[in-house]
C-alpha cells in the first residue's frame, strides 16, 4: 500500500476482510515525493534531504504515521523511495543531502518496531534530471548501513540505466545479506513501469536464477518482499497483473530447473560453452505445462486469463471501472 493514496478509512473492516481472503498486507510505502493536502510544507526542493529542517521532520512524521497505519494492517515493513535530488548542477551540495537523507532514515529507523525492517529504494533518475539523493545500489545500501541490521537496499528491476546489470546486483547484495525486497515491472528505456517479463524475459530468468541461489546459499536475507510495480495504464489491471504473475512464474521455474552443481563444476573448468548451455537449455525450457499442472493441483484455473475472460463479473467489473484509469507507477 502506498500511504496516503491507499488510506483505508476503516482499519478494522479491511483487515477482517483481508482475513477472510487470506490477504496479507506486506510492506507499506510513504510517499514524501508529491505534496500532500493541507501539508504545512512543500516537498519541491526535497523531503528527508531537504535543506530546511521543517521539511524534513514533516517527511520524517509522515513516515513514522506510515509505521502506525502499517502496524494496524499487521505490515512488516516500511518501503522508502526519494524523488530527493537536483535538476541543475549546483543546486543541491551532493554531501549535505546524502547525510541529511541518512540522519532522518535513522530517526524513521529508530521508530521501526522490533519485528519491522526498513527497504530502501534507489533510482538513477527522474522526476529529477541531474542527481538523485539515492541514485543507484550503493547508495542504498550505505544507507542500510547507516541505519542497522534492519535495513535493506531494495531493487526496481525499472530503477536502472539501460543494460545495467541487475542481477549481479542481486547477487552482491545477497552476499552481503542486505537485500530485503524487488519490485517487478520492465522497462525499453527508463522506468517505464511495462509488465514484467514483456521486454526482458531472459533477464528476468537471470534474476531469478541469482535469486534461486542465494535464497538456498544465502541464508542471512531477510524473506524478501515481493511487489509488482507496474503501470497497467491501457490494460485491464486483474489481466496485467496475471500475466506479471505468469511471468514471474515461467521466470522462477525456468530457474529452478538450472542444475546448480553442473554449472559450479563448469564453471571451475571454466568452460564458458558448457556454462551457456546450461542457463539456456533451462530456459528454452517450455514450462507452461508444469505450471498449469501445479495451479490445478492447488486448486487454481489452469489458465488464469481465459477463466477470468469467461467470468461475468469481469464485464461487471469493466462496466464499473468505464473507460481506462491512468496509474502511476513509482
Ligand atoms: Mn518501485
Amino acid at each position: 500500500m502506498h500511504i496516503p493514496w491507499d488510506t483505508p478509512s476503516d482499519y478494522a473492516a479491511i483487515k477482517e476482510k483481508a482475513d477472510a481472503l487470506d490477504i496479507k498486507f506486506d510492506a507499506v510505502n510513504s510517499n514524501t515525493f508529491q505534496d500532500q493536502v493541507n501539508a504545512k510544507e512543500s516537498y519541491k526542493f526535497g523531503s528527508l534531504s531537504n535543506t530546511s529542517k521543517a521539511v524534513r521532520d514533516q517527511a520524517i512524521q509522515h513516515n513514522l504515521d506510515v509505521i502506525n497505519i502499517g502496524d494496524k494492517l499487521g505490515s512488516k515493513a516500511l518501503t522508502v523511495w526519494l524523488a530527493d535530488g537536483s535538476s541543475f548542477p549546483g543546486q543541491n551540495n551532493f554531501q549535505t543531502a546524502f547525510q541529511n537523507t541518512q540522519d532522518s532514515l535513522i530517526d524513521i529507523y529508530k521508530a521501526l518496531p522490533e519485528n519491522w525492517k526498513l527497504l530502501v529504494e534507489y533510482k538513477p533518475y527522474e522526476p529529477n534530471f541531474y542527481s538523485t539523493v539515492i541514485q543507484d545500489w550503493g547508495a542504498s545500501l550505505m544507507l542500510a548501513n547507516g541505519c542497522g541490521d534492519k535495513a535493506y537496499t531494495l531493487v526496481d528491476l525499472g530503477h536502472h540505466l539501460p543494460n545495467t546489470n541487475i542481477e549481479q546486483i542481486v547477487a552482491i547484495l545477497q552476499l552481503k545479506g542486505k537485500l530485503g525486497g524487488f519490485h517487478f515491472n520492465d522497462s525499453k528505456y527508463g522506468d517505464d513501469d511495462l509488465t514484467v517479463g514483456s521486454i526482458k524475459p531472459y533477464a528476468l530468468f537471470l534474476i531469478f536464477n541469482e535469486l534461486v541461489y542465494g535464497m538456498e546459499n544465502n541464508p542471512q536475507n531477510p524473506d524478501l518482499a515481493w511487489m509488482i510495480d507496474a503501470s497497467h495504464n491501457i490494460k485491464d489491471p486483474l489481466e496485467d497483473l496475471m500475466q506479471s504473475l505468469e511471468a514471474i512464474q515461467e521466470a522462477y521455474a525456468k530457474a529452478l530447473l538450472v542444475d546448480q552443481n553442473e554449472l559450479r563444476t563448469a564453471q571451475a573448468d571454466n568452460d564458458v560453452v558448457k556454462c551457456q548451455e546450461i542457463l539456456q537449455g533451462a530456459y528454452r525450457t517450455d514450462v507452461r505445462p508444469l505450471i498449469e499442472k501445479a495451479r490445478l493441483q492447488s486448486g487454481g484455473a489452469i489458465r488464469p486469463l481465459d477463466a477470468y475472460r469467461n467470468l461475468e463479473i469481469r464485464n461487471q467489473l469493466i462496466k464499473e471501472r468505464g473507460k481506462n484509469t491512468v496509474a502511476t507507477g513509482l
